[in-house]
């Protein structure tokens, strides 16, 4: 369903006025409120007067996640305090923490983006939401709940962890709709099976999964085991939270980008220069209408391919790739360039293996070396060590076809690695230990 019929399905002639018009406005925003983007404006010789179409938008300075740590925690927003409503903060765990603010207003719009997400997963107002997404400082939690009960929805607000008794709300609230991470998503079915429930044979419908890179085989695997529907949402605390771009359930090909509120780009990694349509680079976003700490051009670092071609769902609105990593993800492995994803896609295509893995990353002399360590199911859990070991080469020969890289692969004993209630940590860095 379709929740904002007429934002959502806007002439791109029209949406790309509307965009103009609020580009501009923002453009004036930020450069009277914000010292920074006074400063990078006026370094740069423009003034907000300098944007006439929205191809302009190149003219514009970049913003990037140390520009936040700069101004931290407070010196982005663009509204005194006193209007600021609720503080949401990333984790830090690369650095000091980013903070963001929003006003009323923003909190408004985001229920109402994700309404439209809710909607575009094939969710109702009749439908009730388990809700595991982290509630805190992170986005996940109140960004899904705000936007249930915009719908008119039921939202169960479980947050995170306690995964046993998620199971047994599954079970005994009976809801349609279920959010949280991919890789949550499968522990929980774990977790059922060992408690002889089996997810798949309850109501629960659509399953709305984000925060973290997973691959299309990821998807196939939920869709089976817990027998619903696995939607693709996107976002990012710094740009709003989740909802900025969601998959909608009558085409699951590409996700639909909230562009009447965020305009889009895609650019170079290195040299910044925009990619030709069709190519992928990196995601770029600007917050039209944020009113609590608007961003311009800002480099997420998430890798995609943007699609303007309308979509059989109705949405004229451009379509991004699914994310499978984040530039800052990709190993280098003896000059090799591998991403999480594409070992992620081998691993699950292989008989006998979960998609359960940790990647381990360590340094030889001045060679970067990887190693898979991936759990088996209990079919093959038992079988003779040279059938495993069978299996071992089976996928080092696919790495090393596919990727190019030489990578070991060490089978381990299922629910050996270590279970997330939130983001999976799929890369261990062993390179700067001693
Ligand atoms: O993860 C917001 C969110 C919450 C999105 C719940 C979807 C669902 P951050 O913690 O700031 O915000 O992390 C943002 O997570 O730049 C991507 O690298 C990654 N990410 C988010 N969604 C996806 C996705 C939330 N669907 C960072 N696919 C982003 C791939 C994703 N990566």
């Amino acid at each position: 369903m379709i929740y904002d019929i007429q934002n959502e399905t806007l002439p791109r002639e029209d949406l790309e006025k509307l965009q103009l018009r609020r580009l501009q406005a923002l453009c004036e925003r930020v450069y009277a409120n914000v010292p920074f983007y006074r400063r990078k404006f006026d370094e740069k010789g423009i003034k907000p007067q300098d944007i006439k179409s929205l191809r302009d938008i190149t003219l514009l300075p970049f913003t990037v996640k140390q520009d936040l740590r700069d101004q931290y925690p407070f010196g982005m927003f663009a509204v005194p305090k006193d209007q600021i409503v609720r503080i949401h903060s990333s984790s830090g765990t690369t650095g000091t923490a980013t903070v963001v603010g929003y006003t009323k207003r923003d909190i408004d719009n985001w229920g109402a983006l994700m309404a439209r997400s809710f909607a575009a997963s094939g969710a109702t107002a009749a439908d009730t939401v388990h809700n595991a997404y982290g509630y805190g400082l992170f986005t996940g939690g109140l960004g899904a709940h705000y936007g249930a009960e915009a719908l008119g929805a039921t939202v169960v607000p479980v947050s995170g962890g306690a995964t046993r008794r998620q199971v047994t709300l599954l079970k005994d609230f009976a809801p349609d709709v279920i959010c949280c991470t991919p890789s949550y998503a499968l522990f929980l079915a774990e977790t059922g099976e060992e408690m002889g429930i089996n997810i798949k044979d309850l109501p629960l419908r659509i399953g709305i999964f984000g925060a973290e890179p997973w691959t299309n085989e990821m998807r196939v695997e939920i869709e089976k085991r817990l027998g619903i529907t696995a939607i693709d949402i996107y976002g990012l605390s710094e740009v709003m939270g989740p909802g900025v771009a969601i998959e909608c359930a009558e085409a699951q090909d590409g996700l639909h980008i909230q562009e009447d509120h965020f305009l889009a780009e895609t650019i170079d990694p290195v040299s910044g220069e925009p990619v030709g349509p069709g190519e992928e680079g990196e995601l770029v976003f600007t917050t039209l209408t944020k009113e609590g700490i608007p961003l311009i051009r800002y480099r997420t670092r998430d890798l995609t391919t943007l699609n303007t071609v309308p979509c059989k769902c109705g949405r004229t609105t451009a379509r991004m790739k699914r994310v499978t990593g984040r530039s800052d993800d990709m190993l280098i492995i003896r000059g090799v360039n591998v991403f999480p994803s594409q070992i992620e896609s081998i691993l699950i295509e292989t008989e006998g293996l979960t998609p359960h893995y940790q990647l381990i990353v360590a340094r030889q002399g001045n060679l970067d070396t990887l190693e898979v360590q991936v759990e088996v199911n209990e079919s093959i859990f038992s079988d003779e060590i040279k059938n495993l070991q069978r299996v071992e080469s089976k996928v080092m020969k696919n790495i090393k076809e596919f990727l190019g890289v030489t990578a070991k692969v060490t089978l381990v004993n299922p629910k050996e690695i270590e279970r997330s209630v939130g983001k999976a940590k799929r890369i261990v860095d062993k390179r700067n230990e001693g």
